[in-house]
């Protein structure tokens, strides 16, 4: 409470006075979330051209030589490794948990502003570390984004010099950012809460946040140390990872180390990253599917242990993706098993979402529509989770397309679609612009239809055994040839979806430069973000006084009331609505 008595008395917090210090060297939580932003669209573009370069190698095989063998492996390495770290991650907690924290909670800032601005241009450092391998001799790492040793820090493996040094020395440096933005952020929700804001009145949004932020403190650790001690065996020749080789007939100095211990510790990092990355779509995707159904969130507090419990059991799955290193058949039993468990609270979740659009008041908006297209992905790509999740079933289908086709739906596509989803519903209040919905609504639809068509073939692929990180098929007696015809058209559904990516980019640009102004919280929603005096909200936030909270977010169509939503800061006495946030 003491910071709140603190937070009211402070009319003008510290204002910024020159464009440097608004801009640049900014404390203030909203800008440091775009310029996270911004800079994540970046590199993710980036990653981007990269897939395409890749896909069309393996739909053209013979017609664009530029992409030879090397330049493919570098490729599938950096757009991997940026498209989890450098975009996911830090769009959906640099960006997003900057924007929505303080503003959902009812908090003039983060607790730590400068900590923050700090974390952003550390982060800044990182993405320019990661980009300058691109012009190193050697060029960028190829040793695929799991990084396993021995091969990493190998000769023969592409970028094996300055490339895998960068990459490790960028991931320690990003690990640094992460943290500082990290910390800050749990405190915030702890500490920084307004009046009212009881943890079971959050929005399921900053719940999404606020767990996958301690995911990220307790997982990323385990990164950042096996990234240290590959960079001393890497650059001081120690063995920590690297067993005792034989290379072109000479022994190696290496001997002793553990390769398999590196990939226990990446997947203990690995695996709960997923859920790094899903759990802040999951809570964001609930929070737009509420708001454009006009209906409470189906089963809130079950959402809320759910996400909770998702969070604990990822850190026992990680080995799921060791079943092929030749382990325990008893390990593989027991992380099939913990495997398996969590699927029942993401499919609860899953229902919940359902059950939230059923007899709802459905509005086809352009962020109900990417909120949507994420049911289905996120369905499609848990589901072959399922199987791989399966020691017997994993085995013949690891290291295939059935395993890209996979992770791309559940981790590539459905967090994209959910950040889109919440990068149009959030755009008004960020900008105090509309965008234009045409556009949107064209956006979506390649986009959506787009991705299954480039992955859902992948899915069949894979049961040939068409392998991964292959950079192109050859001929063999087991791959059919229509499979290459195959691999062209799904080449074309990529290139379709590479640019219907303009779209977006487009909206984005005209609406911001457009002088037309949004009508003030055009969804109507109720929770503390669009309550804010101004649209979009000014430093500091709420003026001289913090609202208070008085029920949960999810008050919309309450039997009885006249407006057909209730503002998480409109008091009892003036409308009944649900202060216990229970399901009417
Ligand atoms: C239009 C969008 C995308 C296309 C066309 C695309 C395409 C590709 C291709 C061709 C590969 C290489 C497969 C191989 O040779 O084994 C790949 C790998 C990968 N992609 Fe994507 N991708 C896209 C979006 C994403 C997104 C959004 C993510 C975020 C999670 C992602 C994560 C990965 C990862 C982790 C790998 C594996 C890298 C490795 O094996 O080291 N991709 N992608
Ligand atoms: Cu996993």
């Amino acid at each position: 409470m003491a910071y709140i008595a603190i937070a009211d008395q402070v009319e003008e917090l510290h204002d910024p006075k020159s464009f440097i210090t608004k801009y640049i060297w900014s404390q203030d939580h909203k800008v440091i979330a775009i310029q996270y932003g911004t800079t994540a669209v970046f590199v993710g573009l980036v990653a981007l051209v990269l897939s395409g370069l890749m896909r069309l190698q393996l739909g053209f095989p013979d017609t664009f030589d530029f992409i030879n063998p090397n330049a493919y492996l570098q490729f599938v390495t950096m757009h991997g490794m940026i498209m989890v770290i450098y975009l996911l991650t830090a769009l959906l907690l640099g960006g997003f948990g900057n924007y929505l924290i303080p503003l959902m909670i009812g908090a003039r800032d983060m607790v730590f502003p400068f900590l923050n601005m700090l974390s952003y241009w550390t982060y800044l450092l990182a993405v320019i570390i990661l980009m300058a391998s691109f012009f190193v001799p050697g060029g960028p790492t190829g040793a695929g984004w799991t990084l396993y040793p021995p091969q990493a820090i190998l000769e023969g493996t592409p970028g094996d010099d300055a490339g895998i040094i960068l990459m490790l020395v960028s991931l320690a440096v990003f690990i640094v950012a992460f943290t500082m933005g990290g910390l800050n952020y749990v405190t915030t929700i702890l500490q920084a809460r307004t009046r009212g804001m009881t943890l079971m009145r959050m929005p399921l949004s900053i719940w999404g946040i606020f767990v996958a932020t301690i995911l990220g403190l307790l997982a990323f650790p385990a990164l950042l140390v096996s990234a240290i001690m590959m960079l001393i065996d890497k650059v001081l020749a120690t063995s920590f990872f690297m067993p005792a080789i034989v290379s072109l007939g000479e022994q190696m100095d290496y001997n002793g180390g553990s390769p398999i211990l590196f990939q226990h510790l990446f997947w203990f990092f690995g695996h709960p990253e997923v859920y790094i990355v899903a759990l802040p779509a999951f809570g964001m995707v609930s929070d737009v599917l509420s708001v454009h159904a006009r209906k409470s969130i189906f089963g809130y507090r079950m959402m809320v242990w759910a996400i909770v419990i998702i969070g604990g059991l990822s850190f026992i799955v990680w080995a799921h993706h060791m079943y092929v290193s030749g382990m325990n058949p008893v390990f593989g039993f027991f992380f099939a098993t913990t495997t398996l468990i969590i699927a029942v609270p993401t499919a609860i979740k899953v229902y919940n979402w359902v059950l939230t659009l059923w007899r709802g008041n459905i509005q086809m908006t352009v962020p109900m529509l990417f909120s949507i297209g994420f049911i289905f992905t996120f369905t499609h790509g848990g589901l072959t989770g399922l199987f791989l999740g399966n020691v017997v079933i994993d085995l013949p289908l690891s290291d295939t397309y059935f395993v890209v086709a996979h992770f791309h739906m559940v981790m590539g596509v459905s967090p994209i679609m959910v950040l889109f989803a919440a990068i149009y519903h959030w755009f008004p209040l960020a900008s105090g612009k509309m965008f234009n919905v045409t556009l949107g609504k064209l956006h979506f639809w390649i986009t959506f239809l787009g991705t299954y068509a480039v992955y859902l073939p992948m899915h069949y692929l894979g049961f040939l055994g068409v392998p991964r990180r292959y950079y192109a098929m050859g001929t063999t007696d087991f791959i059919p040839e229509s499979a290459q015809s195959l691999n062209a058209g799904i080449t074309i559904a990529a290139i379709i979806v590479g640019f219907a990516q303009l779209f977006f980019i487009i909206n984005i640009i005209v609406s911001l430069r457009s002088s037309k102004k949004s009508e003030k919280n055009p969804w109507k929603a109720a929770s503390l973000e669009w309550q804010t005096p101004e649209m979009p909200p000014k430093h500091g936030n709420w003026g001289k006084q913090l609202p208070e909270c008085h029920r949960w977010a999810y008050d919309y169509a309450v039997p009885g009331e006249e407006s057909d939503f209730i503002s998480q800061d409109t008091s009892l006495e003036k409308t009944k609505g649900n202060p216990e946030g229970e399901n009417l």
